[in-house]
């Protein structure tokens, strides 16, 4: 078992070789990165972990560090170009690229290509296999411009919340110009008076291991000091999230979000004359019939083909092409990309096209047999979708 303080070492010299440019191919990239997981001594399973102070003690290590990347991604420029623009278009050649604010990315080098990845829910061996798939470590290596967006649902649900973290954890940290990183509804929660309030709904029939936060809950409940510190370490990393992505290129603007868009709300035949700038869908301060604020909307909504029971007075409401478009023509983007439902071929499209479902944990064959035993969606083909400089939107099979 390596000691903490050698376990961070080695993390900080891989990004040292990357930056000095000592990694000739993507495989020994590849071999260093995944080599931190086997010096904290993980087994398949979060409870496999042989030394819990040695991991949380490097997760703490990385959560300080990528919360300071996280700060030093805000821009002033963007700033002021949100909060006084609607139309995303008009705005796109002004923005600074790969730069933050209002928890808003915004991405506009069109010599990028980009990598979306739906939710995750507490599965590496999918993890793994996206980077494999999109080959990150190569052209990482090779310098090739790529950036992978997240679009959060990192825990809950799966075997390895903590593990999935950690991979997240480290890939941000050590390549933060190509990791970026947005908030799912299950990236959440709160802790009042020592009780552990989560964001979503626990089943009866759903067990505590299967929420990332209930589960760090009990295997920390006879160290009270540590187990509030350990929470609000991962509370404070869930908080460093940005909410919304847009990517522009020469022929496309996304929008890339978890849930979808805000709530409808009508006025004359006007349903989103309450959003008055981009900023505004991170404005806390602006609030919905049941309380809830338009980020928190676009976390958890749902597209849907028909009218009826659309659930208008839940947190998880859905919206129809009516709304859709509307919403769409007044800030411009061309397509929405989001997580959220796991959809069986782990994609689906709806609006002519203009938004697809992304989801990226499931069934990962090896010799037709599947190896995952990781994800809670065996039934699931997972996808993601690679958006490249010339505008092509590409869905890549895990499995092919
Ligand atoms: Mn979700």
């Amino acid at each position: 078992m390596e000691s903490f303080e050698n376990i961070i070492k080695y993390i900080k010299k891989i990004k040292e070789k990357l930056n000095n440019n000592i990694y000739c191919t993507g495989a020994e990239l590849e071999k260093d990165f995944y080599k931190i997981n086997k010096l904290i001594g993980i087994g398949t399973n979060d409870v496999e972990y042989k030394n819990l102070n040695t991991l949380f003690k490097v997760q703490e290590f990385l959560i300080n560090e990528v919360c300071e990347i996280h700060k030093n991604e805000n821009d002033l420029v963007n700033k002021k170009l949100l909060s006084k623009n609607i139309n995303i278009k008009k705005i796109n050649k002004h923005i600074n690229d790969a730069k933050r604010a209002f928890d808003i990315y915004c991405f506009n080098d069109s010599n990028y290509d980009y990598v979306f990845i739906g939710d995750l829910h507490s599965d590496t061996i999918s993890l793994k296999r996206i980077l494999s798939t999109c080959k990150f470590f190569d052209n990482v290596s090779k310098h090739k411009k790529q950036r992978l967006i997240f679009l959060g649902d990192y825990v809950d649900r799966g075997k390895a919340h903590i593990k999935t973290l950690e991979f997240i954890l480290a890939l941000k940290f050590i390549f933060p110009e190509q990791i970026y990183l947005l908030k799912g509804n299950h990236d959440d929660g709160t802790m009042i008076d020592n009780q552990i309030k989560l964001c979503v709904k626990k089943e009866d029939d759903e067990k505590n291991e299967d929420y990332f936060l209930l589960y760090l809950n009990d295997i920390l409940n006879n160290d009270n000091t540590l187990r509030e510190h350990i929470i609000s370490l991962y509370l404070k990393f869930f908080n460093s999230l940005c909410n919304i992505v847009f990517v522009n290129n020469k022929m496309l603007t996304l929008l890339v979000v978890h849930g979808g868009i805000p709530r409808p709300k009508l006025d004359n035949t006007q349903y989103y004359n309450y959003v008055t700038s981009i900023s505004d869908l991170t404005n806390d301060e602006i609030k919905d019939n049941i309380n809830k604020t338009i980020k928190n909307n676009m976390c958890w909504s749902d597209p849907c083909d028909t009218k009826e029971n659309l659930r208008e007075n839940s947190g998880r409401f859905k919206f129809t092409i009516e709304h859709f478009n509307q919403f769409q023509s007044k800030i411009k983007f061309d397509l929405l990309i989001r997580g959220h439902e796991a959809e069986k071929k782990g994609y689906k499209k709806f609006f002519n096209d203009r938004l697809i479902t992304l989801f990226s944990s499931g069934i990962i064959l090896k010799n037709d047999i599947n190896i995952n035993n990781e994800t809670a969606y065996s039934e699931i083909n997972p996808k993601i979708i690679k958006f490249n400089k010339s505008g092509q939107i590409v869905l890549l099979d895990l499995n092919n």
